[in-house]
């Protein structure tokens, strides 16, 4: 069990003791411009906390809304906002004034901190507080750069309890509608001392790399928290593509990599034009991995892939494995730390083979904002995360689908996840996302929506071909009677397929 003093500052446990044990010339954060020691980072995490304090006045429990790519102040301005005891409220890059506002009103935000480059938006957000402040905006005399060069270092962390609320965390809103979810400094240090200690085995001398943002907690996690509390440098790079990733890898011989899914995809056909040796422990989250997926990062690399599920209600990934205990197929086992089982519709344990609802419990859970559904996410002390799984007789745990999400049709269940896997094996099929959509005759008819590879012509003959592929090599019941082309499939900037959107298309 996870034990930290009652009184605690994640970002100075996180900061000044890896200062203070001697990390202090190490690299910390790398960017595009430039690469920061931790005792850099600590200078300048320690006068952004003098402007939030001093210059514009806030005070202990006070929110903070960020908004900004992966970049070294970004992570800078966030570590701050922690040091000084206030809350922070990290946006992802492509919201828009109108979910801004939600935001803003919704978090109670004092304060803006914003990259100079997603200015325009926030701008346009109705009811800003008081303070608005640029970063990265060299020209702007009132930019935070300008403010922190008046201030002095040291700045003494806030002698925060270790059940203080540090950070409001949105749901990347898969259905449309972001919830807050709070998390206490405790949870902070609680996720690094999980995940990355024992699954990922996380090490000074690891270089971090992806894609997530850092105001998804998986990006925050995985890019920032994780490497800092091994001493470790985080890459912050903005606007990757499976190309740039690829070369950035390369470029900084990356060790450790987090992105989703789709874009293992992506880079597994181009991994052999770089030299990606470098990575010892690739970690694939945010939505299900199909089993072609794993295998062609595999065929591309060598490296087998770490599949874990996190949620931003618990702050980051709590069922994964890795190395040898690796079971093509299942996610993994709880992370230690934390517990799983599966329940049935009654709330009732149910045993291996049983597809059920996924209930987990460990040092993080869900607390959302006021009045946002507490009671649909945690029961008896599990919180319930909206996935249908199964669990094998030794323990390992296999995605279905998420519960909402599984499609009835003509009196069976079928989990969209399962036909997907089948097509993604089809030489045709770049990208695809099935789902139930609402029929008289059957309930629900499985409907596919297919991206195709460079060279393949959409059309009744070769949708044919894909129904027919699939009909071979699962229950005929599951094919998709429909099959749609498309270019693009609607995902979040997190990367996950929005059903939603492929119901009503
Ligand atoms: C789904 C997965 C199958 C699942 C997240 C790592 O994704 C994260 O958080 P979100 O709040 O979404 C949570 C939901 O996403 N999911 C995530 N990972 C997997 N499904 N296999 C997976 N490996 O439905 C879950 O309930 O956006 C992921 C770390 C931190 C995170 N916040």
């Amino acid at each position: 069990e996870l034990r930290y003093p009652a009184q605690l500052n994640c970002a100075a446990e996180l900061l000044d003791a890896a200062v203070e044990g001697g990390a202090g010339e190490r690299i910390a954060i790398v960017g595009e411009h430039e690469s920061w020691t931790y005792s850099e980072l600590q200078r300048r995490v320690d006068r952004i906390a003098y402007v939030l304090r001093a210059d514009l006045g806030l005070v202990t429990g006070n929110r903070v809304l960020l908004r900004g790519a992966n970049n070294p102040m970004m992570a800078a301005c966030l570590l701050a906002v922690l040091k000084a005891g206030l809350i922070a409220v990290p946006t992802m890059p492509l919201l828009r004034a109108r979910e801004l506002t939600a935001i803003v009103d919704k978090a109670n935000v004092d304060a803006v901190l914003c990259a100079a480059s997603l200015r325009g938006e926030i701008d346009a957000v109705s009811a800003l507080p008081r303070h608005v402040v640029m970063f990265n905006d060299p020209d702007n005399p009132a930019s935070l750069e300008a403010l922190m060069a008046r201030h002095p270092v040291p700045f003494a962390a806030h002698a925060s309890a270790a059940d203080d609320v540090c950070l409001i965390s949105f749901t990347s809103g898969t259905t449309g509608i972001p919830k807050g979810t709070m998390h206490f400094h405790r949870d902070v240090l609680a996720i690094c001392d999980c995940f990355p200690r024992h699954t990922l085995q996380a090490r000074a001398d690891d270089i971090f790399i992806g894609t997530p943002p850092l105001a998804f907690t998986f990006g925050l996690g995985g890019l920032l928290l994780f490497p800092m509390r091994v001493g470790a440098a985080g890459v912050l790079l903005e606007k990757l593509t499976p190309d740039t990733l690829l070369a950035a890898i390369e470029k900084y011989r990356a060790t450790v990599c987090f992105t989703a899914p789709t874009f293992y995809r992506q880079m597994a056909p181009l991994a052999a034009g770089y030299d990606v040796s470098s990575l010892t422990r690739t970690v694939s989250a945010g939505e299900a991995l199909p089993l072609a997926t794993r295998e062609a990062w595999q065929a591309a690399t060598g490296l087998r892939m770490i599949d874990g599920i996190g949620a931003t209600e618990l702050l980051h990934i709590f069922i994964s494995a890795a190395g040898d205990a690796i079971r093509p197929g299942a996610t993994g086992k709880p992370v230690p730390g934390y517990q799983a089982c599966i329940l049935d519709a009654n709330g009732q344990q149910v045993g291996p083979g049983v597809i059920g609802r996924l209930a987990v419990k460990g040092p993080t859970g869900c607390r959302y904002l006021a009045d946002e559904r507490q009671k649909d996410y945690v029961c008896d002390g599990w919180n319930l995360t909206g996935d249908a799984y199964e669990m094998d007789a030794d323990g390992y745990f296999y995605y279905r689908s998420r519960t909402d999400d599984m499609i009835i049709s003509a009196g069976y269940n079928i989990a969209g996840a399962e036909v997907e896997e089948v097509l993604l094996r089809h030489e045709a099929v770049a990208e695809c996302g099935v789902v139930g959509r609402p029929c008289e005759e059957r309930g629900q008819v499985v409907e596919a929506h297919v991206v195709l590879r460079a060279g393949f012509e959409p059309g009744e003959a070769l949708a044919i071909q894909l129904q027919d592929f699939v009909k071979l090599q699962i229950a005929p019941y599951k094919y998709p009677r429909s099959l749609r082309f498309t270019d693009k499939l609607p995902r979040t900037e997190t990367g996950k397929l929005q059903r939603f959107k492929l119901r009503s298309a």
